[in-house]
């Protein structure tokens, strides 16, 4: 393969719903451009970018794949994504690679939860889209009601460049509204061969209409093409595809194309279209990058062979048999096999053997890549997605991709005895490769937890771990980190005397407990005069309570947001030592906390549904019967439905992600955020502390 300079290069993410024919449009158009030798097939697991393992299993997209096109003397890198929420994570990354989008909807389904989620994202950034009806061979499909669909549920400002003849199983060819030219396809060609005619007699009149509306709108993009237009001109196709290349620029227009993966047909129309209509790399917008490691200023990055070497790795997938394979963009220079690079955000050197570029599965070898154009290497030492890479003499740092918070949350547990360091290790590396995927510690219910976009990705996960470093895994329901306080102030004694021969044990303390204002933590205050405690013992006083809290007194959950105040207390000149008092720091704990009205704190988090308006009244009832507080209702704008704000238990929160997709049908969104203790109510605490009571019997019952 040539080498290909900004200009030449198109960087397009393939996004849309999962299922809707883009891992097959993607197959399709490398195998009809000619770089793929083979027309690959999702169903048999041959398709070019659905390759890891779990892919051909599931037959569905996980991981986002590379796949290249040649035509009219350009590069098209062509980004493969998955459609499903759990792997956003990789469509996101797989957009921030790219200049612009091609969004596929399946001519059955329609537009769907993941086509709306994709295209919103690609228009909140800038990136021009372009779309395309697949599956126009399937039974039921309907170009027109998919059309509908996309101009109610996306955008007025879709046009279409192209309407089939037929649909269903009569879908026998395609009309291009611009040339005014028919291309009726022959069965059976692998490579979708057609004869080109005029508009068929019988569909002069759909045409007409369509015909219409797309040099109107094309009109309306430009006053000059509109005057011409007025004056009863024609607008030729160089004007026209220049003043629909501007409108995508400007996100004020939107062409539609037709196709069927599956038989090849319109494919070439789409590779045409995808050159003439993207923005080249050349023409991305600058990047502002910081300088250096802890660089405070930014630099201008332009696609610019003569500009030093930066590339943003957005993707890293570890491959039987190869390892970790590094995907990155140059977003300026250019870079030779074997360099030797430098990443910033970490601060290592790192050497580029085997430069490649993906097609699909396979690599080829290439001797230097130039800016704008995306290409791969495996093993790097250590680098992981989101870093940049450029050069010892401009290190700079690119800004990251922004991935999706985590949804759902579990708790972790190695299957086997003696598996925890291994399951550790791949839990870490599993989040290199995929920053959607979370790993923590919580040290109050000692439970290592998981978080992800869903259930599903964490179960990827398990099984990707499984295959690659050898140890199983599951997950639990994790448990809630409950605190307890006080609500009252009290005062008691703790007294500690043992009296066993020799030298005995005394200490003795009088100590005063009060509230404290939620989230202020532990306090202890001396307050003793005339040395009743001689200052050398009153830290040992503080330890010993701050031990004792560590397990409050209702339900063994930590017991925090309360003073102390040590006022008085007695020694012994030969008994007395620190040992002694912090016994009565204990002690005096275990007495006063008691007598503190004690009650249970649950944590809270934030939430922010983004609903239909149809599902609103649903999704706050269930968040009442979760214990949420409703904050307020305001309009989503854009026609998107109304957004919720709610704090709700954490407890209450187990799985909301599944259970609110399937209440809405996939069409609510939240994200959530943890926003501190509150007091539980009576009702629930009982449940709580009589779980713990049982739990603490069954405890005692196996020793
Ligand atoms: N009949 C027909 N089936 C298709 C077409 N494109 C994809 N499919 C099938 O639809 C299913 C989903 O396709 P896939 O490419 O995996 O969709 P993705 O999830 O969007 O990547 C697979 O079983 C494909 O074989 C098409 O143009 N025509
Ligand atoms: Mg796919």
């Amino acid at each position: 393969m040539r080498e290909y300079g900004s200009a030449e290069i198109r960087n397009v993410a393939v996004l849309g719903h999962g299922a809707s024919g883009k891992t097959s449009l993607v197959d399709a158009l490398a195998f009809a451009s000619g770089s793929s030798k083979r027309h690959g097939s999702v169903k048999e697991g041959t398709a070019l970018t659905d390759y890891a393992p779990e892919e051909i299993e599931r037959k569905y997209s996980i991981n986002l794949g590379c796949a290249v096109a040649e035509w009219m003397d350009t590069k098209i890198n062509l980004i493969d994504t998955p459609g499903y929420l759990d792997f956003q994570g990789d469509a996101i990354a797989g957009l921030t690679a790219a200049d612009g989008a091609l969004c596929v909807v399946s001519g059955v389904a329609g537009v769907e939860v993941g086509t709306e989620r994709m295209f919103r994202e690609a228009v909140t950034r800038k990136d021009p889209v372009l779309f395309v009806v697949s599956m126009l061979d399937k039974e039921h499909a309907s170009f027109d009601r998919v059309l509908q669909q996309i101009r109610q549920r996306l955008t007025p400002n879709v046009i279409p460049v192209e309407i089939p003849i037929g649909e269903g199983s009569s879908f026998r060819g395609i009309i291009n509204l611009f040339s005014k030219r028919a291309h009726l396809y022959k069965k059976g060609t692998k490579t979708g061969e057609y004869e080109e005619t005029d508009v068929p007699a019988d569909q002069k009149e759909r045409f007409d209409g369509y015909y219409q509306q797309l040099i109107e709108t094309i009109a309306a993009t430009d006053d000059t093409l509109l005057e011409r237009y007025l004056e009863g001109n024609e607008i030729g196709r160089e004007d026209a595809i220049a003043a629909m290349k501007a409108g995508m620029k400007g996100g004020d227009l939107f062409p539609l194309f037709c196709c069927s993966a599956e038989l090849s047909y319109g494919v070439r129309a789409v590779l045409s279209k995808l050159v003439e209509l993207m923005p080249s790399a050349y023409e991305m917008e600058e990047l502002h990058a910081l300088k250096g490691a802890e660089g405070d200023h930014t630099v201008e990055i332009h696609a610019r062979d003569d500009a030093p070497f930066t590339g943003l790795v957005f993707k890293t997938q570890s491959e039987p048999h190869v390892g970790d394979v590094s995907f990155f963009r140059i977003f300026s220079g250019s870079v030779a096999n074997g360099a030797d690079v430098f990443n910033a955000t970490r601060n290592v050197a790192e050497k580029l053997g085997h430069l490649s570029i993906a097609q699909g599965r396979d690599r080829i070898e290439v001797p230097r890549l130039r800016a704008g154009d995306i290409g791969c290497v495996a093993k790097l030492k250590n680098t992981h997605t989101n870093d940049t890479l450029s050069t010892r003499e401009h290190p700079v740092r690119l800004p990251q991709i922004t991935v999706p918070e985590p949804l759902v949350v579990f708790a972790i547990h190695a299957s086997a005895r003696g598996d925890e360091e291994k399951v550790q290790a791949g839990l870490h590396r599993l989040h290199d490769e995929d920053p959607t995927f979370e790993v923590h510690y919580n040290p109050e219910t000692h439970e290592t937890l998981v978080s992800g976009l869903g259930e599903r990705h964490l179960e990827i996960m398990l099984s990707k771990m499984k295959r690659k470093y050898g140890v199983q895994a599951e997950l639990t329901r994790p448990r809630v980190a409950y605190r307890e306080t006080i609500t009252a102030k009290a005062e008691g004694q703790g007294r500690h005397k043992k009296q066993t021969g020799g030298r005995g044990q005394f200490g003795d303390c009088w100590v005063r407990f009060l509230p404290a204002p939620r989230g202020s933590g532990y306090h202890f205050e001396d307050k003793i005069v005339g040395g009743s405690i001689p200052s050398k013992f009153i830290p040992a006083v503080d330890k010993g309570i701050q031990e004792a809290a560590v397990r409050g007194v209702l339900a063994g959950y930590p017991m925090v947001d309360f003073k102390v105040e040590l006022f008085d207390g007695s020694y012994h000149s030969v008994d007395s030592n620190e040992m002694s008092f912090k016994m009565a720091g204990i002690l005096a704990f275990k007495t006063v906390a008691a007598k503190c009205r004690t009650v249970l704190l649950e944590p809270l988090d934030e939430i922010e549904v983004t609903t239909p308006d149809d599902y609103l009244g649903d999704v706050m009832g269930d968040l009442s019967s979760r214990r949420g507080h409703i904050l307020g209702t305001e309009s989503a704008g854009d026609g998107r439905g109304s957004r919720v704000r709610a704090v709700v238990p954490q407890s209450e929160l187990h799985l909301y992600a599944t259970d609110l997709h399937s209440r809405t049908h996939g069409r609510a969104t939240f994200t959530r955020r943890f926003r501190g203790y509150e007091q539980m109510p009576a009702e629930a605490a009982e449940r709580v502390i009589a779980a713990s009571s049982s739990t603490k019997k069954e405890e005692l019952a196996e020793v």
